[in-house]
């Protein structure tokens, strides 16, 4: 292995972006609309395209052995009762975890097991100082349910790898809502 030099990267609350900003990752609305469950509130925002959320990688070699890391933060909205959140993955190499450290905001994390068997899910709660454990095999999307930025970071192996193909067709089996006034937890019914 190639000897890499130590980085130090910084969060500036002031301006909420990373410094050095690293790959800089944006997905506005148009980058994932057809995610979200309520398509006529999908139509009404479209030509606006607000931004949903951003991440900063920190340029870390795709290799066994190192750690990538990042910078995500998710914007505070809804589209329509659903919350922002993020695309969510599954990592290609199955077998690796992901730890994530929350830094401000609150939210969900929404866990599906990626196994042969019928997908278990769960749900993680976000709030500043939680450091919540991806294990292997679980597909994950953070979703914001807070006023504020939901600004967490990531830590995963270098060479994890992301799939987002199969989420983006079939979406997680549970969607995060806004019911009440409070986050609620309801099935997708166009999951499969
Ligand atoms: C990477 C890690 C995060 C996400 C980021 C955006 O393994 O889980 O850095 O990449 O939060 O989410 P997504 O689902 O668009 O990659
Ligand atoms: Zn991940």
């Amino acid at each position: 292995m190639e000897l890499f030099s130590p980085v130090n990267s910084k969060f500036n609350f002031a301006e909420m972006k990373m410094e050095p900003e690293g790959e800089l990752i944006t997905r506005n609305l148009t980058d994932m609309d057809w995610m979200f469950k309520d398509q006529r509130a999908v139509e009404k925002l479209k030509a606006e395209d607000p931004q949903i959320y951003r991440y900063y990688n920190v340029k870390i070699p795709e290799e066994k052995g190192h750690l990538q890391h990042c910078i995500s933060v998710i914007n505070p909205g809804k589209i329509g009762e659903e919350y922002y959140m993020t695309k969510g993955h599954f990592h290609a190499r199955k077998e690796t975890a992901e730890v994530y450290y929350t830094i401000q905001g609150r939210g969900k994390l929404l866990l599906q097991s990626v196994t042969d068997k019928k997908p278990e899910v769960q749900v993680l709660e976000m709030e500043k100082g939680s450091l919540s454990y991806v294990p292997p095999c679980w597909a994950h999307r953070c979703v914001n349910t807070g006023n504020e930025e939901l600004v967490f970071a990531g830590i995963y192996p270098g060479d994890a790898g992301h799939i987002y193909g199969e989420i983006e067709e079939k979406g997680f089996a549970r969607l995060i809502v806004e019911r009440e006034g409070r986050p609620a937890i309801i099935d997708n019914l166009k999951y499969g």
